[in-house]
């Protein structure tokens, strides 16, 4: 597989030094010093936080985790790499630059943070840096300039052969994953013990995660951002809802599945959120707009409502009286690439104008009309939320609703099913179904 992704990286790289150079005569800037982090320590303690490299130099390079390193773009040059690779006999330092990226710079390794600066060109106004405040070296000072980082978000929204490719392998190692779980939980593990089997099954530890995976069993799949793994195995397993997912060279993969214990109203409630989620995966395709989507998401879980006697109302009535939103009280997805959430998700222009969301979808993370190669996660959801059922219960459609049912579904927590949809103009690409397929 690498050998495809080396065929590839050659028209991506090119692709990423374009919108730099973009985004630099937008800014009205002459070179752009993009920082890939330094370590960070907690307060008052010598143990460093996770690192991760920062996203807009993952866009060039392979490198997560990477730090005290530096690209520079210049329009009309080869882009230059400063490398660091400390002398260090505490920590493994990285090794000497290889792979099928290498070739596309001009590389300049360095051994201490502050070398950085022998390589950057001379200081003046006419640099945007892009960085955190604490990756300053010397005079060169972050200042992310608004046009500039607005218009390398507004661009990386499409993404280049090579992204897909490794965001394909993302999904097929999260898919290995969300087996080895799903058998972990049929076995009757415990939160913990399903955890630990999707790391094992995905060669990930946890700082490799893209996200903190949400690993719930019974009530726990309910919290929305479930944030434990519980090291007890409960007496019954009636549900489990797991969203998580893996990354490949820097780009993440983001996915849901939620099982039942047989139960038939949860089975059938599980079968009809899934045909949901696959007809709105279906109208993924550039032109599409996605808070019609996210819109269209509230009407086809509202018949589901409806159809299984959970809230005796017209789908219609539902989604007017925003009794939808008591089940499903998130946005219907994201941009996702670098960043499992991914940047530009509201952008209008290059300039960063925003698109609001919809009045009433305070959560939704996608505002925009979808465009060729843009991935998108489509990830509806239906739950039962002790503190929104309350709120439904004492307000003036409490009357339509089936109490029973929701006592006995309460149970079970809730049902969430995403997968990464590429938009096409034509079919679209079910990134998530397709690797599930072959695993
Ligand atoms: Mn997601």
């Amino acid at each position: 597989m690498s050998e495809r992704l080396a065929e590839l990286y050659p028209n991506h790289v090119a692709t990423v030094v374009a919108r730099a150079e973009r985004a630099l005569a937008f800014g009205g800037f002459e070179h752009l010093l993009i920082a890939s982090g330094r370590e960070q320590f907690r307060f008052l303690d010598d143990r460093p936080l996770p690192f991760v490299s920062h996203p807009p130099f993952k866009a060039f390079v392979p490198l997560t985790h990477q730090t005290d390193s530096w690209i520079v773009v210049t329009p009309g040059r080869k882009p230059v790499l400063i490398y660091c690779q400390p002398d260090d006999y505490w920590h493994l330092p990285p090794a000497p630059p290889h792979g099928y990226w290498v070739e596309h710079f001009d590389i300049r390794v360095i051994r201490q943070p502050d070398e950085a600066a022998q390589h950057f060109p001379p200081h003046n106004e006419r640099l945007a840096i892009i960085g955190e405040a604490h990756d300053a070296v010397g005079a060169y000072v972050p200042n992310n300039p608004a046009r500039v980082i607005s218009s390398l978000h507004f661009t990386r929204s499409a993404k280049t052969d090579y992204e897909l490719a490794c965001m394909r392998l993302a999904q097929a190692r999260a898919v290995r994953g969300h087996r080895a779980a799903e058998a972990a939980f049929r076995g009757g593990g415990s939160e913990l013990e399903i955890h630990r089997a999707y790391l094992e099954a995905t060669g990930h530890n946890d700082f490799d995660l893209p996200y903190t995976n949400i690993i719930g069993l019974n009530e726990h799949a309910a919290v929305l951002h479930y944030q434990y793994q519980r090291h007890d195995r409960p007496g019954e397993h009636r549900s489990f809802l797991i969203d998580a997912g893996a990354q490949v060279h820097g780009y993440a993969s983001d996915i849901t599945r939620t099982y039942g214990n047989g139960d038939a109203d949860f089975g059938a409630l599980i079968a009809g959120v899934d045909r949901v989620q696959q007809q709105l995966c279906a109208k993924v395709r550039a032109g599409q707009n996605y808070p019609e989507l996210h819109l269209e998401a509230h009407r086809l879980l509202a018949g589901v409502l409806a159809e299984q006697e959970i809230v005796r109302m017209s789908p219609e009535a539902m989604v007017a009286e925003a009794v939808t939103s008591t089940f499903f009280p998130h946005g219907l997805g994201h941009p996702i690439g670098l960043q499992v959430h991914d940047v530009a998700g509201f952008h209008a222009n290059e300039q960063g104008d925003t698109i609001p969301r919809p009045a009433g979808h305070p959560f939704l993370r996608m505002t925009r009309t979808l465009e060729e190669n843009f991935v998108v996660t489509i990830e509806p959801g239906l739950y039962f939320i002790p503190m929104l059922l309350a709120q439904l219960k004492a307000g003036p459609h409490a009357a339509h609703v089936n109490w029973s049912k929701i006592d006995h579904l309460t149970k079970f927590g809730g049902i969430r099913i995403e997968d990464e949809v590429r938009a096409t103009t034509g079919a679209p690409e079910n990134l998530t179904r397709d690797a599930f397929a072959v695993a």
